[in-house]
């Protein structure tokens, strides 16, 4: 079920650990309970060609050893050439129906919309999940568009029931409640886990804290 594995949605890309290894950030991520992961290598100085296959390689087998999904940003022929569990295309990237037909049906396809009409036609193209963002203002990202706080994900919330959405942007255990409460399967960030001294720790405490709203969100009446 995909909603399950949208809880905790950990992205990363190398050049996004400062001083730490970013390996060992994401074996720690792990091991504290995110249930998704994807590579995203982009930006100055990020890996490129062999290395970065070999990386995306290592991180690909450390998500297999804790049976989490591993997804590819971006890169298509990566994602196949690895034989990933799936792809995380926007915009701006290679059109969702096309990608759809290269991977085939089985692997995950998730796509970034910003309202009804994209998640609309990403659903219509085969996406399995859709990123609604920047919920927040973040850093992560260079050409992030304006933050949107929760209405986007309630609105396609309430059109689509049965398309999954994650959150993202700017998400942290502080403010992550209102994506969940908007209709939200999970949250998807980077700093909060990547950016942390422990990250074990930090993955754990959002965890609880999505599961702990999820619980709330299903049975209300227990949490008056
Ligand atoms: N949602 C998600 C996910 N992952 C992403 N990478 C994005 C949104 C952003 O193409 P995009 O996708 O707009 O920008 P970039 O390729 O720079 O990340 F839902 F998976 F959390
Ligand atoms: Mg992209």
């Amino acid at each position: 079920m995909i909603k399950n594995i949208l809880r905790l949605y950990f992205i990363m890309g190398s050049m996004n650990t400062q001083e730490n290894d970013p390996l060992d950030v994401l074996e720690k991520a792990l091991q504290g309970g995110v249930t998704c992961f994807q590579l995203r290598e982009k930006g100055v100085a990020s890996l490129q060609g062999q290395e970065k296959y070999s990386f995306a390689e290592k991180c690909m087998k450390l998500c297999q050893t804790y049976h989490v999904p591993f997804i590819v940003n971006d890169d298509v022929e990566l994602a196949l050439a690895l034989n990933a569990d799936g792809i995380h295309i926007g915009q701006e990237d290679e059109a969702a129906a096309l990608v759809r037909k290269k991977i085939g049906p089985e692997k995950i396809l998730g796509v970034s919309v910003h309202n009804v009409e994209e998640a609309f036609l990403a659903q219509k193209a085969g996406a399995d999940y859709v990123g609604i963002g920047p919920v927040y203002t973040t850093s992560s990202k260079e050409d992030a568009r304006i933050p949107a706080g929760t209405k986007v994900i309630e609105q396609v919330a309430i059109q689509y029931p049965n398309l999954p959405i994650v959150g993202i942007g700017g998400l942290t255990e502080g403010n992550l409640v209102p994506v969940i409460r908007a209709g939200g399967a999970g949250v998807a960030l980077i700093s909060a886990i990547a950016s942390s001294q422990d990250p074990r720790n930090q993955a754990k405490q959002l965890r609880d804290k999505i599961e702990q709203v999820l619980e709330k969100e299903r049975f209300p009446s227990e949490h008056a």
